[in-house]
């Protein structure tokens, strides 16, 4: 399986990983880089010399309980970082669901839109539809302000599913080629914690057949949950939950540290690669 990013072409044989590089003055997860142009593109050139197969760069917090972030307050957050990543030799994906953003991403230079509310905002889906950028659609209950109060469904899954596979059918009625689209589940959007580990437990059973997907655990409040550690002391937990998610057929891990997942990656293939 192979998934086209702009002028990339990501060879998904082997699992691939995510670098995160926050943006944002809030990030829940501690590492939030804020007014930090040279400290942000510091750590994802760290993250790519242990081993990040792609960076996601997010300006807006889509924590629970964020607040929505002023356009040009991303923007302003943003370009620098991108435009000195964008020759890095890894895709840049950018985390925004503002159509506004990602047109000025791409310009820019990313090779991927990373969008929380999967192009369901107005304009997302022709932002991206002029481009050869790979997209990431990301199921959510809700939106971030809220999502967590009262998560329910009748029926997780297969919902999850539905949705997924309907904002695949509106991005190929616009023109994008499946072979740009990567699926996720959206773990912590909308879900509790018995949510999120249904999920994880039968994640082929919560996407449609053919895709590639991509799996966000790294360092997530269901992770504390289970073990009652701070955000800052989720890392075997993290790295814990990220070979499950392998294990389920994800074959991207959105993750925050690098160099740990791709050590568990190698035990993983070692044992599985032979299959
Ligand atoms: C995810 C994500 C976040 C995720 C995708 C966090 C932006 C919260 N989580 N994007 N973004 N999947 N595709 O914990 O799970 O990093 S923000």
């Amino acid at each position: 399986m192979k998934l086209h990013c702009g002028k990339f072409t990501l060879d998904l044989a082997r699992p691939l990983v995510m670098g995160i590089v926050n943006l944002t003055p809030d990030s829940f997860s501690g590492d939030g880089l804020a007014d930090g142009t040279a400290r942000a593109v510091a750590h994802a050139r760290a993250q790519i010399a242990a081993g990040a197969d792609m960076i996601d760069l997010g300006a807006e917090s889509s924590r629970p309980g964020a607040t929505p972030t002023p356009l040009d307050e991303e923007l302003r957050r943003l370009l620098p970082v991108l435009e000195e990543l964008a020759g890095c030799g890894v895709p840049i994906s950018v985390d925004t669901y503002k159509p506004a953003v990602m047109r000025a991403a791409l310009v820019a230079g990313a090779s991927m839109i990373n969008d929380i509310y999967a192009l369901r905002m107005p304009g997302a889906v022709e932002a991206v539809a002029g481009s050869d950028c790979g997209v990431c659609l990301m199921h959510m209950q809700g939106e971030p302000l809220t999502m967590q109060q009262a998560p329910a469904y009748d029926d997780l899954l297969g919902e999850v599913r539905q949705f997924l596979a309907d904002r695949v059918a509106a991005l190929a009625a616009a023109g994008v080629a499946p072979s740009r689209i990567v699926l996720d589940p959206g773990f912590g959007f909308g879900k509790s914690l018995v949510h999120n580990l249904d999920l994880l437990r039968r994640l082929p059973a919560a996407t449609p057949p053919g895709l590639p997907v991509l799996a966000g655990l790294s360092r997530k409040s269901m992770l504390g949950q289970i073990t009652g550690r701070p955000v800052g002391e989720r890392l075997p937990a993290s790295v814990a939950a990220a070979l499950l998610a392998v294990e389920g057929g994800a074959r991207i891990l959105r993750v925050h540290d690098v160099a740990a997942t791709r050590d568990a990656l190698a035990v993983w293939s070692a044992v599985r690669a032979s299959d």
